[in-house]
């Protein structure tokens, strides 16, 4: 039989997956409008937000623009894990269609939940970003994803079978098994972290393997950090084009927002989700292009739906016009959490900030692990820093020189002196999801 998308996908004059990706600004507010509305419907029926409007009296008829959004109740990963397990859920547990879930650094996981029609949105949104960056009917895609509670593996599996694509679920972990399916069933697009697409392009080396001989020519990245540098570099070793997804479990999983071929911000899909971006301690709304904590609402979740979650992610948003035609506001790459930021001896600082400084060396390898400890009073920060083979070296002078390099790179661009240990090549452990960039060693006194 052949293969087919289970919706024929509509022409737009733009060339996009749905037409909705370039709705006019003024009827996207109206639907805004009219989905909140029925999105707060939806969450009459669960008691946390029961209680909250009927303690403030707001009601659906009080809401008249995306903006009044505001009075609506915040949403933090505190009150689902207060709610544990699944005291967010709207519906019955009879229409549910899946479950997933965030394994959480502490303890128990959170769970979110998704009906039939969920599912089927989500695999809309999905394969809107996929289609934006390449991905065709004709393609095989490799998704390196773990399958599981995860968002990542399903999430993507499916937007790419509504494109009309082939899947290889291959899954995470394993990358010596990764690079022969990708040499055998030679697909074109590869789906994982962005740090595993750096450990696959490495094996592969090792492997005597050169990662250009491969058929690929797309990748879509997502579900951790990564820098403009780190992208280069991929695509450098992988010779692809690689693109930037983004989304939370908590709001959807992936498909929240993705990059368009321009490669200048992820195009957030507003008609299914509201975005603030604010000041993470006042929660009053930045200007626009300026860095703040962004919320969103899911404007279309049944099963779970999670108004105004705050996500900890800092990014910036964008609304002036995209080239491709898109008109949806854009998002900057996230460039670190409200919850990953570093405060060293007062200074604020994000691993994302030291990773582009050290990238920016020559020699460096994209792997490092940032420690911090306080032996005394005072913190102190220690940037491991793998060395690329070919610039190792037993020559003390130029090992000097390569940390005094990286070491001033970062002071300029963070205000903080770090300790800068080079080590051996292939020393420091790889990610096969996401990555552990910090150790963070004053949390344990
Ligand atoms: O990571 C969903 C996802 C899977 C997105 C695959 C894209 C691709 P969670 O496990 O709930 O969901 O983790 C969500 O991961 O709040 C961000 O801090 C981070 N994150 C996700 N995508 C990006 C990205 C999935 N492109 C958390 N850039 C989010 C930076 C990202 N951080």
């Amino acid at each position: 039989m052949a293969k087919q998308s289970s919706a024929p996908r509509k022409k737009t004059p733009v060339d996009c997956w749905d037409p909705a990706e370039t709705l006019d600004p003024v009827l996207l507010r109206d639907l805004q409008v009219e989905r909140l509305h029925a999105q707060m419907r939806r969450a009459q029926q669960v008691p946390f937000y029961r209680k909250a409007f009927e303690a403030s009296g707001l009601k659906p008829e009080d809401i008249w623009s995306p903006e009044d959004i505001r009075h609506l109740p915040i949403t933090t990963k505190d009150d689902l894990r207060d709610h544990y397990p699944l005291g967010f859920l709207a519906v019955p547990r009879s229409e549910v269609a899946r479950y997933h879930g965030s394994s959480g650094t502490t303890g128990k996981p959170t769970f979110v939940a998704y009906t039939r029609n969920d599912v089927d949105t989500w695999a809309d949104l999905c394969a809107r970003f996929l289609y934006a960056g390449g991905l065709r009917p004709e393609h095989t895609v490799h998704v390196a994803f773990g399958y599981g509670l995860f968002t990542g593996g399903f999430g993507l599996h499916y937007g790419i079978e509504k494109v009309g694509a082939a899947v290889v679920p291959v899954a995470a972990g394993n990358t010596q098994r990764q690079i022969l399916l990708l040499q055998d069933l030679e697909p074109e697009v590869l789906i994982c972290t962005p740090s595993y697409a750096l450990n696959i392009a490495e094996v592969c080396r090792e492997e005597g393997v050169d990662p250009h001989d491969l058929k690929l020519r797309y990748g879509h990245f997502g579900g951790e950090p990564w820098t403009e540098k780190m992208r280069q570099q991929i695509e450098a070793e992988l010779g692809i084009e690689a693109f930037n997804n983004y989304g939370l479990s908590e709001v959807l999983g992936p498909g929240v927002s993705g990059e368009c071929a321009e490669h200048n911000g992820m195009h957030i899909q507003e008609d299914h989700f509201l975005v603030e971006c604010v000041d993470p301690d006042t929660l009053e709304p930045v200007t626009d292009g300026s860095y703040g904590e962004l919320i969103f609402t899911n404007l279309t979740k049944e099963a779970m739906p999670i108004l105004r979650y705050r996500t900890r992610d800092i990014a910036a948003l964008e609304t002036c016009p995209c080239p491709c035609g898109r008109t949806s506001v854009r998002m900057h790459r996230v460039v670190g959490r409200t919850d990953d930021m570093l405060i060293i001896r007062g200074a604020n600082v994000y691993p994302s900030q030291i990773e582009e400084s050290l990238l920016r060396v020559e020699g460096v390898a994209p792997h490092y692990l940032i420690e911090l400890h306080r032996p005394g009073a005072l913190d102190e920060v220690t940037v491991k820093v793998e060395v690329l083979p070919a610039f190792f070296s037993d020559k003390m002078r130029l090992m000097q020189a390569l940390r005094e390099d990286i070491q001033r790179r970062i002071e300029t661009t963070t205000g903080v002196r770090m300790q800068i240990e080079l080590v051996p090549p292939q020393t420091l452990e790889r990610s096969i999801g996401k990555s552990k960039r910090v150790l963070d060693h004053r949390n344990m006194a």
